[in-house]
């Protein structure tokens, strides 16, 4: 089946543009806030909301596309075959709920595992970060122009200060001497707008050991548009069908970050949280 990929990006638009409305006017509306993984890992009834409103008009329009997002109720993909749309509704559900900021909806969408369009809606600042594979990123309208060369020692780095103790997948004491080396880290609980401030220069890489592929989806197309690098931290290419650890940076300063700053704890395996 030929897919018409001007009505696709025509109709992402309208429900980003319909779903970032919603979640604005309801902004300070009370939410129930239920907990996942952790204590410290919330979800919301606007996170579910949200992801509702895109899979049952995306199903609607597109029967024959596939669906992929964080709060259930999409496909279970066996391969990466035909059209996906890659969801996540609310990225920085603890921005969203402690700040009412600082979050963003996250939307890839993949032919065969390859990327074409890729979608982050920063929702407060009425900031939406585009990319089209092989045809440019932009910022609302504005062309967003290509990475320039860095040298690591005037690099902006975020990674999330838990990743700087001692914990289960990396090593706390190369990190550390990273956060030595570099200008500066931040960290800004979005992956999606972390990805996208990697886009455009903002900051110079993003390092975390482990994400889902609803968070990295949309920002690896449009990091790659851009001639960044978007790859698991150990150098891999990221997939669509599983869980990773995610290096997103200036093409000038990976090498360097993979060979001297990154280091896998032995028995850890990818994927698995
Ligand atoms: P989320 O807000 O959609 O859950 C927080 O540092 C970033 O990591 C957010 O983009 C968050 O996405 C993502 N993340 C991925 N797995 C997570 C987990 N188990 N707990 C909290 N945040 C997670
Ligand atoms: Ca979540
Ligand atoms: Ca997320
Ligand atoms: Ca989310």
């Amino acid at each position: 089946m030929k897919e018409d990929w001007k009505k696709i990006e025509q109709f992402a638009r309208t429900l980003l543009i319909n779903a970032t409305k919603n979640i604005k006017s309801s902004l300070y509306d009370s939410i129930t806030i239920n907990t996942k993984s952790n204590e410290n890992d919330l979800v919301t009834n606007k996170d579910e909301e949200i992801q509702r409103y895109f899979f049952e008009n995306i199903k609607t329009e597109f029967p024959h596309h596939s669906l992929l997002g964080e709060e259930g109720k999409g496909d279970e993909l066996k391969n990466v075959n035909g059209i996906v749309w890659i969801l996540d509704p609310i990225d920085g559900t603890m921005n969203f709920v402690h700040q009412k900021r600082n979050f963003a909806i996250s939307l890839g969408i993949y032919e065969n595992g390859i990327g074409k369009m890729g979608f982050i809606f920063d929702v407060i600042h009425n900031e939406l970060y585009f990319a089209k594979r092989g045809e440019g990123a932009y910022l609302n309208d504005q062309k967003i122009s290509p990475l320039k060369n860095i040298v690591l020692e005037e690099a902006i780095v975020a990674v999330n200060a838990i990743w700087l103790t001692k914990n289960r997948y990396l090593s706390h004491e190369k990190l550390g001497l990273l956060i030595k080396k570099i200008r500066g880290s931040r960290s800004y609980g979005s992956a999606a707008l972390e990805m996208v401030y990697v886009a455009t220069g903002r900051i110079d890489a993003y390092i975390t050991p482990r994400l889902s592929p609803w968070d990295f989806a949309a920002g690896k197309i449009i990091v790659e548009e851009l001639g960044g690098i978007c790859t698991t931290l150990k150098n891999e290419e990221l997939s669509i069908l599983k869980n990773s650890s995610v290096l997103v940076s200036n093409a000038s300063i990976q090498n360097e970050l993979l060979t001297n700053y990154i280091e896998f704890l032995p028995d850890q395996k990818e994927g698995k949280f």
